[in-house]
């Protein structure tokens, strides 16, 4: 039976610290469905339109990733995908509550998913989204933290 998994996120926009745990976990895992969170209480920089045509850009030479939105619960969209894996990334201690948390509520709403944790690579470890569009919003150098097609975006976001 093939292994599928899903890798969620808000992907706002998507860095080189993503794209290795995708990358990394393409490579364990038969199929990877790279889900985009599209719910409401969240206030992103790009459309989940725009997340996902720049995931799709720079996931494009890794035959086994595929990328979608998502609405609502992740069990649900997991279960829609015959998903047995939830795939997410690990920086510091401090990911760990917040992975802690969602793993268990997860675990309560469906449990015959697991989740998988892959550490960071030490270069990427300090790196988020939110650091991303902090530096890019002040017109800093972003081109090691994220790819071209992603630094474009980010420069377009916020030409001033
Ligand atoms: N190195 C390694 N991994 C990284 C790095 C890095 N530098 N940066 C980010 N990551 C990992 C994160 O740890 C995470 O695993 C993944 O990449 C995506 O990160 P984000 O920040 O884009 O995504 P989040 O944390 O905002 O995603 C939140 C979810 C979408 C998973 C969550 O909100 C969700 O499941 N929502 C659906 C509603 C639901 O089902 N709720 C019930 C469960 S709480």
């Amino acid at each position: 039976m093939a292994s599928i998994a899903v890798c969620p996120g808000s992907f706002d926009p998507i860095t080189y610290g993503h794209l290795d745990i995708i990358k990394r976990g393409a490579k364990v895992f038969d199929k990877v469905y790279i889900c985009v969170l599209n719910n409401s209480s969240k206030n992103p920089l790009f459309t989940v339109d725009e997340r996902c045509d720049l995931i799709k850009q720079v996931t494009s030479s890794i035959p086994n990733v595929e990328v979608e939105m998502f609405k609502g619960l992740l069990v649900d969209y997991a279960q829609s995908k015959n998903a047995s894996a939830i795939l997410r990334g690990l920086r510091a201690v401090s990911d760990f509550e917040y992975e802690m948390q969602i793993t268990s509520m997860n675990r309560v709403l469906d449990e015959k998913i697991e989740t998988f944790f892959m550490m960071t690579n030490n270069q990427y470890s300090f790196l988020s989204s939110s650091i991303v569009k902090e530096i890019a919003k002040y017109h800093g150098e972003i081109s090691e933290l994220v790819p071209y097609e992603v630094e474009t975006a980010l420069r377009e976001k916020y030409a001033d």
